[in-house]
């Protein structure tokens, strides 16, 4: 395994819509994210990844940009950002930006020029397509409702779009696309940017045979949509005509493909991607909208399936991000044991094989929604799915409780700084959205207040993992793989073993600890009160306990 910074660093993302409005428009700026840097260097990460700042009319929450060389004007201008980039790179902290560029906003002048008539020379840096007859060019569909194809009225013909009709699908097979993508791209590299998360790139290759999908891919799309012919080919020369030619790392949102596709997009000998975001795990038990129980040994078979890799990859760790509902909701237990089991997904995250990626709020234990009505939703794949779950007899009813564990907004509400009115997010009663309701027991503040809080233990476990190289490269083993309680795994170091132990369930469990040496040291846990010793290899365990030991090899055998 080579030693990479990329491999050795903690990823925070910030959706700068809902991280902090520093000019009190009611919507997260730049300026709030320079305004809130302290905290995050105290919390200790290393990178900084925002979602899309560019110009853009918001159909997507700025994954629709109609500028790429633009700064959104609600997030403020490019000093803006060039401010924001030079207080990082001062504090030691790396800055990456979202390359959104499987489509465009359908106002970005690119796609005003090609929809204007057949002859003109943007008209190829879309994909449009006749009807067959009246009918759509074939049953794709797109992930926020109703059919990939829209008809314009310019010229009869049809463009694809996999998500919103307003984000139009750029087509890569036409080199001047390529070619205007490695230019821009340049254009915030030239500024000092430190790398790219890359969203959905395994759809920029399209398939172009256009063939129905049939009615076992129609269950998920993205799965078809992953595997065009020319994804290995476009990244690689992507990976040769810019990537290769910065010290930066990139991330690849791969949505859709397996792991397989996964070992090869980030296999360091293909020079493709750095990085991949598999959704197995954050995704877990989830069909779209529809969220269904999942048990632990599936959780713990997919994350050796991420983090048991060879040298020639290295694995991404995440539990939650601006399209996924919080964590602690999804995976703990927000009734009884909100913090300790926010603590356990810590210690598990910070532990693992492979680059932590947290998501703003998940750091203080922030917890879903419950929305009331689907009405208060602001996520255009809510709305754009009604009337496909009406058609398919879903009431409203059981869509609302789906949404109220698997809705993308819940990671998109206001992060909660102070108890103070919309918790601090903003000074104006008006803000673009909702705050959690819980913001009064759930914040910052409270959470720097207390040396035992769900923030401090992050801290702590940051603090750890980058004093220990060991921890980071150790490879990983699941001990326990079938238990049904218990998330019991080692990283086996050169000089440390480090044995975690994590009761992901509310009962007590005694537990026999599978592999035992009476030397392990406990390093880290989030249990309140003293714990003894590990005598024998029973540990009795209460719920939502989570436990480091380490032990240094010297005393084996
Ligand atoms: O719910 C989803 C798809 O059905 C999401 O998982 C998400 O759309 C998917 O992971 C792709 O996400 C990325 O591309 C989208 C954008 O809406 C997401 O915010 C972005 O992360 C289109 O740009
Ligand atoms: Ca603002």
């Amino acid at each position: 395994m080579n030693h990479k910074w990329w491999k050795e660093q903690v990823v925070y993302q910030v959706y700068p819509r809902s991280f902090f409005d520093a000019n009190g428009d009611g919507i997260g700026d730049l300026k709030g994210i320079i305004s809130k840097l302290d905290y995050l260097i105290l919390l200790g990460i290393d990178t900084l990844w925002i979602s899309p700042h560019f110009d853009s009319p918001n159909e997507d929450n700025g994954y629709d940009i109609r500028d790429y060389k633009k700064v959104m004007e609600e997030f403020g201008t490019m000093e803006d950002f060039d401010t924001l980039l030079e207080s990082c790179h001062k504090n030691s902290i790396r800055l990456i930006v979202d390359l959104v560029v499987n489509h465009t906003s359908d106002e970005h002048d690119w796609f005003v020029k090609s929809r204007s008539s057949k002859m003109n020379d943007y008209r190829d840096f879309y994909i449009w397509k006749k009807g067959k007859g009246n009918d759509l060019p074939n049953n794709w569909p797109a992930f926020f409702g109703g059919s990939a194809w829209e008809k314009t009225e310019e010229t009869g013909e049809y463009y694809l779009h996999y998500f919103s009709k307003k984000q139009p699908d750029l087509n890569w097979d036409n080199p001047k696309v390529r070619k205007s993508v490695y230019d821009l791209m340049r254009f915030w590299l030239d500024k000092g940017i430190d790398g790219f998360r890359m969203d959905v790139i395994p759809f920029i290759s399209k398939d172009k045979q256009f063939l129905d999908l049939s009615k076992e891919e129609l269950k998920a799309p993205q799965k078809t949509y992953a595997k065009g012919p020319n994804l290995g080919a476009y990244l690689k020369e992507m990976n040769r005509e810019v990537l290769s030619k910065y010290d930066i790392f990139s991330v690849g949102e791969a949505f859709g493909i397996g792991r397989d596709a996964m070992m090869r997009m980030s296999d360091e000998r293909e020079k493709e991607l750095d990085l991949v975001f598999l959704f197995d795990i954050v995704r877990i038990g989830r069909e779209d909208w529809y969220q269904k129980s999942w048990t632990l040994p599936q959780l713990k078979k997919l994350f050796e399936l991420q983090s048991n890799t060879d040298s020639n990859h290295w694995p991404t760790v995440f539990l939650n991000n601006h399209d996924n509902p919080r964590s602690v909701s999804n995976y703990g237990n927000t009734k009884d044991y909100r913090v300790k089991s926010a603590k356990l997904l810590a210690l598990l995250t910070l532990t693992q094989r492979g680059t932590p990626f947290l998501y703003q709020g998940e750091e203080i234990g922030m917890t879903n929604v419950d929305f009331k009505a689907i009405d208060d939703f602001d996520d255009l794949q809510v709305r754009g799915n009604l009337s496909k779950v009406l058609k398919n007899k879903i009431t409203k009813e059981e869509y609302l409780n789906h949404l109220n564990r698997s809705s993308r907004d819940h990671s998109r509400t206001l992060m909660q700084w102070t108890d103070q009115p919309k918790a601090g997010f903003s000074k104006n009663e008006n803000t673009w959205f909702l705050v959690n309701p819980n913001y009064h027991e759930i914040n910052v503040e409270k959470n720097l207040n207390d040396p035992k809080s769900v923030f401090n233990f992050y801290k702590n476990l940051i603090f750890i993992r980058k004093k220990s190289k060991e921890l980071i490269y150790a490879d990983y083993e699941d001990l326990d793989p079938n238990h049904p309680q218990i998330f019991c795994y080692q990283r086996l170091g050169k000089k440390q073993t480090y044995l975690v132990i994590l009761n992901f369930s509310s009962d007590y469990v005694s537990y026999k600890i599978p592999v035992f040496n009476s030397k392990y040291r406990l390093i880290i846990s989030n249990k309140l009160d003293k714990i003894s010793p590990v005598k024998s290899n029973f540990i009795e365990l209460d719920p939502w306990d989570a436990l480091m030991f380490k032990i240094s090899n010297l005393y084996e055998n």
